[in-house]
């Protein structure tokens, strides 16, 4: 691992609706009144206007932690301890787990997307999420992240068989960054090129997001939002700093 810490943009979805499964636990009262949002770690705070969807890990367990009074975040208990050490949390260095959850009990939760063209997004499973990185939360941008693509597609094959329903993985790519050599859909495009079958195709995956993620930073273009034919090195601080300004992102590292 590096030893620099790595410096991700975390991203607050707030829960419009909770799945099934969530409501049939008794969240509400258990939130004392607090907002709820699954907190997204990421890498390309630039791509949002892309999001479809979200991911968690379906095997990987969940807490819902107070923030403050007004506000709780949905992720990892390893994540949560993180962010008590750097300031996120009204008591410095303190976890309050206010509820458990396993991931698959989340699928199904209907969320909101900050700066997407998808005003509201679906809580869906990814096997791939680690618990050991981020929050164990991944916001889905198809458009941008092969890894994400790919199991969009998967899951859009094959709903009945992941336990969801077809209209919560509805949502197609959205066009958000264009490069000379991929256009507008690099992560589709790879995913073709490299003859990508599945999620599980793990060794060409890691390959297309190498690739997307160099040509995307290095040679990639703005095509929506604030900063709309600015290159992307230039772009993604900018759409960080604005998002934390608006207060729907935090700066989150480990
Ligand atoms: B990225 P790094 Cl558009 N398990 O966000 C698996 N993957 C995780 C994760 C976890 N626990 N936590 C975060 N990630 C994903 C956007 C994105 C990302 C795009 C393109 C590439 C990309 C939308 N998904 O990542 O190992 C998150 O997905 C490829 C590098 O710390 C996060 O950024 O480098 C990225 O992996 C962090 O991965």
């Amino acid at each position: 691992e590096a030893l620099n810490p790595q410096e991700y943009t975390g991203l607050k979805m707030e829960v419009t609706q909770w799945s099934e499964a969530a409501k049939s636990s008794d969240i509400q009262s258990k939130l004392a009144g607090r907002k709820a949002f699954l907190v997204a770690a990421t890498l390309r705070p630039e791509t949002m206007y892309g999001q479809t969807n979200c991911f968690v890990g379906p095997e990987l367990k969940y807490g819902v932690f107070a923030v403050n009074e007004k506000e709780a975040f949905v992720c990892t208990l390893r994540a949560a301890r993180n962010m008590a050490f750097q300031g996120t949390f009204d008591v410095q260095g303190q976890v309050n787990q206010l509820f458990e959850f396993s991931g698959k009990d989340l699928v199904g939760t209907k969320i909101k997307a900050p700066l997407s063209i998808n005003p509201e997004v679906y809580v869906l499973p990814m096997e791939s999420v680690l618990a050991t990185k981020g929050t164990g939360v991944v916001t889905s941008v198809p458009s941008d992240s092969p890894d994400d693509f790919a199991t969009l597609t998967d899951l859009k094959k094959k709903p009945e068989y992941y336990k969801i329903d077809p209209s919560w993985c509805a949502l197609d790519p959205v066009p958000v960054i264009s490069t000379p050599t991929y256009g507008e859909m690099i992560a589709p495009a790879l995913v073709k090129q490299l003859k990508i079958q599945s999620a599980k195709d793990a060794k060409q995956l890691a390959e297309a997001k190498e690739v997307a993620y160099k040509e995307g930073f290095y040679n990639g273009t703005m095509s929506i939002g604030e900063f709309k034919g600015e290159s992307v090195q230039d772009a993604k601080p900018k759409v960080r700093e604005s998002m934390i300004k608006g207060g729907v992102a935090f700066p989150y590292a480990e």
